[in-house]
């Protein structure tokens, strides 16, 4: 073994078929701005930010300075009990990004654990406020919440779930998915069908007695199900019903937070405020593990609310406000605002929708959507073979110099908020020549 080329025996990787990979590795060994370069010094445009997360772009000078920075002041600091300033200060600048009433963050390390989180908080807060019996929550068909415990039980990916069947948490029922393909296909921003999906909540309500539900998780646009865009009108009517019935609504803005749709927050892009907001992926920019949860004050100060001064909330992290992504995260937020990115994304939108639109008609399309800097473009499955198009459409375009995501046969992008015209031109251009191949 060298360290140039080691054998790829010893890491088992996630989410990987480990043996078709490491008998054909897809290897990159650094990054700048929009790209990947292989290590053998190939340039790949990278059309996801990694994997949903660089926003910023690969290796920002400001980003990498604060990190380095941090490394040598303070290379760890506790927070079970004590503090480091910089991750006040942090919580603060973030809570101002979010809606009015959102003023409180729970730090994690990833987007499993924001969801594991909130999902805790949500059942604490149940109990605090003197509702114990709202204990069960409603996810949606299709959902990703991450891959812990209480994101796999509130997901709806069947594969997450098949393996780990019999552990899941108990109460949890799911909403009807929202992809409407014969009804909503080639739709640019929100589909005009499937308002009324929101309905089955209602169902689900009665079913079970509203008492007895503690949250509604969904995340605002699918992204690992393949970019699911929702409805008009369907986030306003899940929130119409929570509110009705006195039920908590998380949004999972792992993907869709920090401007990748064009604003702050979903919350923002579709004015739908829910109570809690798990994130991750764009908190940093992707260069050093974070999540953040935000609350509701009236969910934080119930907590706080009662006398005494004994641990309020029973959860957390070793990690929770590690120094070096608090320097990283705030460095990130200084880039996204001071070089207005999420503005950026807004108007780059409409140029990479008319682009992934273009794939029109080209050999196996069957549908194409987006929102913001978040598209997909989703391929008729080989007969038999599901997933077997997409993923020989990963390594084509792998060949051909552009990173996609693939799940199944669904092409998805989302690519670093910095993307300019040209980038946006030559990925169109290279699906559309791997398409016709
Ligand atoms: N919630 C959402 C909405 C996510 O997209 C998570 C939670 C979990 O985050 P962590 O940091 O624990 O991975 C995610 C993660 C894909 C893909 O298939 C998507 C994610 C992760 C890996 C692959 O495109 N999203």
């Amino acid at each position: 073994m060298s360290g140039s080329n080691p054998s790829l025996e010893s890491f088992w990787m996630p989410f990987t078929g480990n043996r078709a990979f490491k008998k054909n590795p897809r290897l990159v060994a650094r990054s700048s701005g929009m790209f990947y370069y292989t290590p053998d010094g190939r340039e790949i445009l990278d059309m996801v930010a990694g994997l949903w997360c660089c926003n910023a772009g690969h290796g920002h000078p400001r980003i990498v300075e604060a990190i380095q920075r941090q490394a040598a002041e303070m290379d760890y600091a506790p927070h079970f009990g004590f503090g480091h300033p910089a991750a006040f200060e942090l919580a603060e600048t973030l809570s101002r990004l979010t809606p009015p009433g959102i003023d409180h963050v729970f730090f994690t390390n990833s987007g499993s654990e924001s969801v594991d989180t909130a999902l805790k908080i949500a059942l604490a807060y149940q109990r605090e406020r003197g509702q114990p019996s709202r204990t069960r929550f409603v996810g949606r068909e299709r959902g990703y919440h991450g891959v812990g415990f209480g994101g796999i039980s509130v997901g709806g990916i069947p594969y997450n779930r098949k393996q780990f069947s019999n552990s899941m948490i108990p109460g949890v029922d799911h909403l009807p998915h929202t992809h409407l393909l014969d009804r909503n296909a080639y739709s640019r921003g929100l589909p005009e069908h499937g308002v009324e999906l929101a309905d089955a909540l209602e169902g689900i309500l009665t079913l079970h007695d509203p008492g007895n539900v503690a949250a509604v998780i969904v995340e605002p646009v699918a992204g690992s199900a393949g970019v699911l865009i929702p409805p008009r009108g369907y986030l306003k009517r899940l929130r119409e019903i929570c509110d009705k019935h006195d039920i908590l609504l998380i949004f999972d803005e792992v993907i869709t937070g920090f401007g990748r749709l064009g604003d702050n927050f979903a919350a923002q892009a579709f004015d739908v405020t829910p109570d809690i907001i798990t994130t991750a992926k764009g908190l940093t920019s992707g260069t050093v593990p974070m999540g953040a949860v935000f609350v509701r004050d009236r969910i934080y100060n119930e907590f706080m609310s009662k006398p005494g001064a004994a641990i309020e909330l029973f959860h957390g992290y070793t990690y929770s406000a590690h120094p070096l992504a608090v320097a990283a995260c705030k460095a990130t937020q200084q880039v996204y605002a001071d070089e207005g990115l999420f503005q950026r994304a807004a108007a780059m939108a409409p140029v990479f929708e008319d682009a992934l639109h273009s794939l029109k008609g080209a050999p196996h399309v069957i549908d194409i959507r987006n929102y913001g800097l978040m598209g997909a473009v989703e391929l008729q499955p080989i007969e038999g073979q599901p997933g077997a198009r997409g993923a020989e459409f990963l390594q084509k375009c792998f060949d051909a110099g552009v990173m996609v995501r693939v799940t199944g046969d669904t092409i998805a992008f989302s690519p670093p908020l910095i993307i300019e015209e040209r980038h946006i031109r030559r990925a169109v251009e290279t699906l559309g020549e791997v398409l016709r191949t």
